[in-house]
């Protein structure tokens, strides 16, 4: 078939919502923009356990230390889940790692801001999950399958991960008022990064069109932004704390909250690698992976002996 007609197919499948599977023909440029958008999110869920992870022998309770524990287990899950399905596109694990370590990969700016007391902990939970949900759940109706399914996966753990965060901030907040304003603190620094997590504004965003096209993505980054915060404005009224926003206010006639202008150079610095942690993130990151270079070989070893023994074990049955 001529590739204006393989286009046209592709395109014409896309449009019904017929899943496009890892062996059936795609534009080179679907393949890269997948291979960029999943393994940008991989890279964000592993990287995402760093700031977690310091906490996790502070954490105030056992009850609270176990969640915090399963909650980045799942995320560590979710990266393989993501690289696995990467990897269906064609390109290998250890490629989309080299990326990530040189710097040629981006993950998410959220994860570049540093976790100062156990509220944050909560904030993480309640916002950044909650706004990594809000992507994700449109995520499940995404074009290529192996990715949309990854995603229904996900999206149920994630809403355990921001149910725990609020869950966190909830009981601080009852607690005593020096308690409430550990939280409106966190709030304070982690209110306008969650906003950015959306990516720029639509007008700003070069792959917005096409993946919205190709149904990579359902819904704009303008309309999940303005989604999350028409959910998070109750929320925070719940807990008695006020979103940093002098300009967040109920407009009756679009039926949406309006919110103040976000900081664009701050979310450009950010993921240009000049956050105040892009540079510890990476170097934890590099340390683990190489830390981790043993268990890497005995896992391969024990892999290769096993398929072996198969192999010597087959040979008797047939012989
Ligand atoms: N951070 O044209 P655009 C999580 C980049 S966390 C860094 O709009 P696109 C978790 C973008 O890559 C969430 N970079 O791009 C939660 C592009 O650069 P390149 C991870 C960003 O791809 C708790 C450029 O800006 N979620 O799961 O159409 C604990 C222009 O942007 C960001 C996902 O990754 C950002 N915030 O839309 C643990 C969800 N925003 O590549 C883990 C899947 C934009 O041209 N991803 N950029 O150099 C997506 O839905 C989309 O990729 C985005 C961006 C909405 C993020």
């Amino acid at each position: 078939m001529a590739i204006q007609n393989l286009e046209t197919h592709f395109q014409e499948k896309v449009d019904q919502e017929i899943k496009i599977e890892p062996k059936d023909w795609m534009p080179d440029a679907y393949r890269q923009t997948l291979i960029r958008q999943i393994s940008q999110h991989a890279h964000s869920e592993v990287v995402g356990m760093l700031p977690e992870g310091n906490w996790v022998t502070r954490a105030p309770s056992l009850k609270r230390k176990l969640a915090l524990l399963a909650k980045i287990q799942d995320e560590a899950g979710h990266g393989l889940y993501l690289y696995s399905a990467t990897e269906t596109l064609g390109i290998s694990r250890s490629e989309l790692i080299d990326q990530l370590h040189s710097g040629k990969a981006k993950y998410s700016s959220i994860f570049n801001y540093p976790t100062l007391s156990w509220s944050d902990i909560g904030a993480i939970g309640w916002l950044v999950d909650g706004a990594a949900i809000m992507n994700q759940v449109a995520l499940c109706r995404t074009s290529y399958g192996p990715y949309a399914r990854a995603m229904v996966r996900i999206c149920k753990e994630e809403s355990f991960h921001q149910r725990q965060g609020y869950d966190i901030l909830l009981t601080m907040c009852r607690n005593s008022e020096t308690q409430r304003q550990m939280v409106q603190d966190s709030v304070n620094r982690w209110w306008w990064p969650s906003l950015m997590m959306f990516g720029p504004n639509d007008s700003e965003s070069p792959h917005s069109a096409q993946s919205m096209k190709w149904k990579i993505k359902r819904v704009s980054n303008d309309d999940l932004r303005q989604r999350f915060v028409d959910m998070t404005v109750p929320q925070a009224e719940i807990l008695g704390i006020k979103l940093p926003d002098p300009e967040l206010k109920w407009n009756e006639e679009r039926k949406h909250y309006d919110f103040g202008n976000i900081d664009w150079d701050e979310f450009w610095r950010v993921v240009n690698g000049h956050g105040p942690c892009n540079k510890s993130r990476m170097e934890a990151r590099i340390k683990a992976h190489e830390e981790g270079e043993w268990v890497r070989d005995a896992a391969m070893a024990y892999a290769e002996k096993q398929a072996e023994r198969q192999d010597v074990q087959s040979k008797i049955q047939y012989s």
